[in-house]
């Protein structure tokens, strides 16, 4: 044991100098370093060696999963190359083009990282979520599988982020398990230091959520010390020495600790014995040796957690910037070493010049021994941790019993209600999720027939007693819904671990998530953290802009449909009709399932990177419409997916043409009726997607420009036949900026509608009004951008 705990020390050595080095050389060493001389790596790294080497090279199992604090992302690559999994040439890029990240990413890093980090506070709930996901796909097809751990590395500022304790309590409500977060307590933030006490709100925030907390206060060193003569005031003086004192002590080295520790303990004489037993050196590594620099506390504390299934939250306390020039102070976040503090470092670590770069340099004898703990370490035994599962069949059209006048959101709830009630393969690998509002947005006909997961079943106790009521909730094992509560960034948390439950646990899911499409811009940090994470799942939104007329202007969303439009990794999509929906939803079940091979090969139709696939926004609407009687043509189901189609093509000498998306498609085509007398060969476009059109026309674009001339977009072989006299008015339930650009595709003078201002209360027909996308201000707009003939029907309406 001893032996082994050498053997990590000195591998914990190499980690630390490694990552110092990583990041002096991306500062200072590599050609055209200028402008990356950006600090926290150095110090937030060092905070976190011990434990993260504890971690990799002992406690963790092959299985189990790691969100690393994005600042000690130079240590986890460090680990990744001691033990073959990073390449040299990455380390050396490590934060330019090309290179090792800057924050561990499962994307763009090639070492294996498990979940994304950058962004505080969402990686951290992300395990927590992941612990979740692995319970609903263990309980239903890996019974036998042995449970692996999902684990985040926290900085103690991290626990800031409120989204942090929002999981907390979701984690709560389903009895999480396997769950470990170990907080970097340096009492550092990026300004500041911390508060005092703070681990006292942790501990009892932990504890009332369920969780074992486990305080890593005192390494060895500090409690051989303690049990020594005098070690009680010494330890007394520690446990109320103010954080700040602490730091700068930490900072200034063995000197300052003696005269400090001898000032305010002069008179206890068996302290000053103990403290002048130790040399400056001795007493400076006796004083900084806290727990979370202590590897023989951390084995014993992971080996004791791995006993039981509880989650747990460890609170190691920590130095910042420990073993670097730069501990302690209190502004080593953007603090660097100089030329000269890697010189000494480097002879203190036995690096000989020139091969800083090698992984065991300065160990001496024991390399062989090195790697072989390396190669024993169970984490590292098995190298395709990134599983695939297979791709599910779907059906090649959804069945729906559509009504004559619904809305897209009605017409969501029937089609899940059909998959609910077939026998198709698909609806098994079907998870739905939503923020309590699940009823809202029309899965609860989905949910009676499938029922909410729970790993305990849980009767609904109106059902038992016979009082009616329209939903019948049992929570059972074999339940396909996770009931959320309200908090949306839960919901895309919950959403990117269920998406990624493919490659994490080798399950094949179909997540869908509802939410009001407003409450999007709550959670979309979580968001874009899921979308780059690439986690797939399809995300129905609803309802969409001021069709939610009564609920006021808090609750109208503008922006969603930019945002759709401007989020990566997010196809989106606003149907206008259920017929057009049911092809969408169908193509998102295959779309989500998409490898992610040939990234960035194009479909020749569309210039999209549709091969690659991604996750799949649908802007839904609760506004009740005529729906249109029509064959689904496999033509038309085409230009659905694409982005677009023509409602009413437009005449070769076409004056006008409307172009709409989504709630607002019976205003549009009243409008062209109208002016269909007055204006030749007008044409009515629907937009389904103003997101993929817009893309692939950019893409289209850039294919020219590099040489493929026959490259043509979907939107560009839309408006290809326009004459250029031939004016566009284009309307959204939305920010009007949508649709706008499709003036500039081929220069055609464009009016845009939408809605620019926080709503009224108010029937749709009122907002409409007031906003101008009723048919009155499309035809408005339209004789505006169109001059002509003065309109009859404006004529009439006086
Ligand atoms: C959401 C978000 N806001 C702000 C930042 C910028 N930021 C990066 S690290 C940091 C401080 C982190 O302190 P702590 O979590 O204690 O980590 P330490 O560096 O002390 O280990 C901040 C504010 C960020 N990365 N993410
Ligand atoms: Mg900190």
């Amino acid at each position: 044991m001893l032996d082994h705990i050498m053997l990590l020390q000195a591998l914990e050595r190499r980690v630390l100098w490694l990552s110092t080095w990583m990041v002096h050389h991306a500062n200072h060493l590599r050609p055209n370093a200028d402008g990356l001389k950006v600090g926290g790596h150095q110090a937030s790294s060092a905070s976190l060696a011990t434990i993260m080497t504890a971690l990799y090279f002992d406690a963790l199992e092959a299985e189990d999963r790691v969100a690393v604090k994005p600042h000690a992302s130079p240590v986890f690559h460090a680990i990744q190359y001691l033990a073959g999994g990073q390449t040299l040439e990455k380390l050396k890029a490590f934060r330019g083009y090309g290179g090792a990240q800057s924050y561990p990413s499962r994307t763009k890093d090639s070492d294996d990282v498990d979940f994304s980090t950058g962004s505080v506070g969402l990686g951290v709930a992300q395990t927590l979520f992941a612990s979740l996901v692995q319970d609903y796909v263990n309980v239903k097809w890996r019974g036998d599988n042995p449970e692996a751990r999902m684990v985040a590395l926290a900085g103690d500022a991290e626990l800031d982020e409120g989204n942090i304790f929002e999981a907390l309590l979701e984690g709560w409500k389903h009895g999480l398990r396997n769950t470990w977060w170990i907080i970097d307590y340096n009492r550092q933030s990026l300004d500041a230091v911390v508060r005092e006490n703070l681990w006292e709100r942790f501990e009892s925030i932990f504890k009332n959520f369920g969780w074992d907390v486990v305080i890593l206060k005192y390494g060895r060193l500090l409690e051989a010390a303690f049990a020594e003569p005098g070690g009680d005031h010494l330890k007394r003086w520690i446990d109320n020495c103010p954080n700040q004192l602490y730091s700068a002590l930490a900072f200034q080295g063995g000197a300052a600790w003696r005269e400090r520790l001898l000032d305010e303990l002069a008179d206890q004489g068996e302290v000053s014995a103990l403290i002048g037993r130790r040399s400056d050196d001795e007493l400076a590594r006796l004083m900084t040796n806290l727990g979370g620099h202590d590897l023989p506390s951390l084995l014993d504390a992971f080996a004791a957690a791995k006993a039981h299934d509880r989650p747990v939250c460890f609170i190691a306390y920590t130095i910042k910037g420990f073993g670097l020039p730069l501990a302690g102070h209190k502004d080593n976040h953007a603090g660097i070493l100089t030329d000269a503090q890697i010189e000494t470092l480097r002879t203190a670590m036995g690096v000989r010049a020139g091969r800083e770069w090698e992984p065991f340099e300065g160990a001496g004898d024991i390399e062989p021994k090195l790697k072989a703990l390396i190669d024993a370490a169970p984490f590292f035994t098995r190298r395709d941790r990134r599983h695939r599962a297979a791709v599910l069949d779907i059906p090649p059209a959804l069945e729906l019993r559509s009504q004559p006048v619904m809305s897209t959101q009605q017409g969501f709830g029937l089609l899940l209600n059909e998959i609910g009630r077939s026998e198709a393969g698909f609806a098994e690998r079907i998870v739905t999720t939503s923020p309590d509002v699940t009823v809202s947005t029309n899965l609860g006909p989905w949910v009676n027939r499938r029922g909410v997961f729970s790993r305990e079943e849980i009767a609904d106790e109106f059902r038992h007693q016979r009082i009616p009521s329209t939903f019948a909730w049992d929570q059972t094992p074999t339940g396909q819904h996770f009931e959320l509560g309200i908090a949306e960034m839960n919901l895309f948390l919950m959403l990117s671990a269920l998406g990624l439950s493919h490659s994490l646990f080798g399950e094949r899911l179909l997540p869908i998530g509802t939410v009001y499409d407003p409450f999007i811009e709550r959670g979309l940090d979580a968001l874009n953290y899921a979308c780059y994470q690439d986690s797939r799942f399809i995300l129905v939104a609803t309802p969409s802009g001021v069709t939610l007329a009564p609920e006021g202007g808090a609750h109208q969303s503008i922006a969603t449909p930019l945002i759709g439009m401007a989020k990566d990794g997010l196809a989106s999509f606003e149907p206008a009709f259920v017929d057009e929906l049911a092809v969408l939803l169908r193509f998102s079940f295959e779309y989500i399932q998409r490898s992610g091979e040939g990234e960035g090969e194009r479909d020749a139709a569309t210039w999209l990177r549709d091969a690659s696939g991604g996750s799949v926004y649908l802007r839904l609407s609760s506004r009740s419409i005529e729906q249109p009687q029509r064959m689904m043509t496999d033509a038309l189901r085409d230009d659905i997916v694409k982005g677009g189609y023509w409602l009413r093509p437009p005449g070769p000498n076409a004056e006008l043409v409307i172009a709409y998306t989504g709630a607002v498609a019976p205003e549009a085509i009243r409008a062209v009726g109208l002016m269909a007398e007055d204006r030749r060969d007008i044409g009515l476009l629907a937009v389904t997607s103003a997101d993929r059109l817009n893309a692939g026309w950019t893409a289209a674009q850039r294919a020219r420009e590099s040489g493929k001339a026959d490259a043509l977009s979907h939107v560009e072989r839309l408006l290809s036949g326009l004459p250029p006299h031939c004016a566009l008015v284009t309307v959204i339930d939305g920010h009007p900026a949508t649709l706008a650009w499709l003036g500039a595709v081929y220069g055609h003078r464009t009016r845009s509608l939408g809605v620019e201002h926080f709503g009224q209360t108010g029937t749709i027909a009122d907002l409409y009004r007031h906003y101008g996308i009723d048919s009155d201000g499309i035809i408005t707009a339209a004789n505006t951008v169109a001059p002509g003939r003065p309109m009859r029907y404006l004529r009439m309406a006086g």
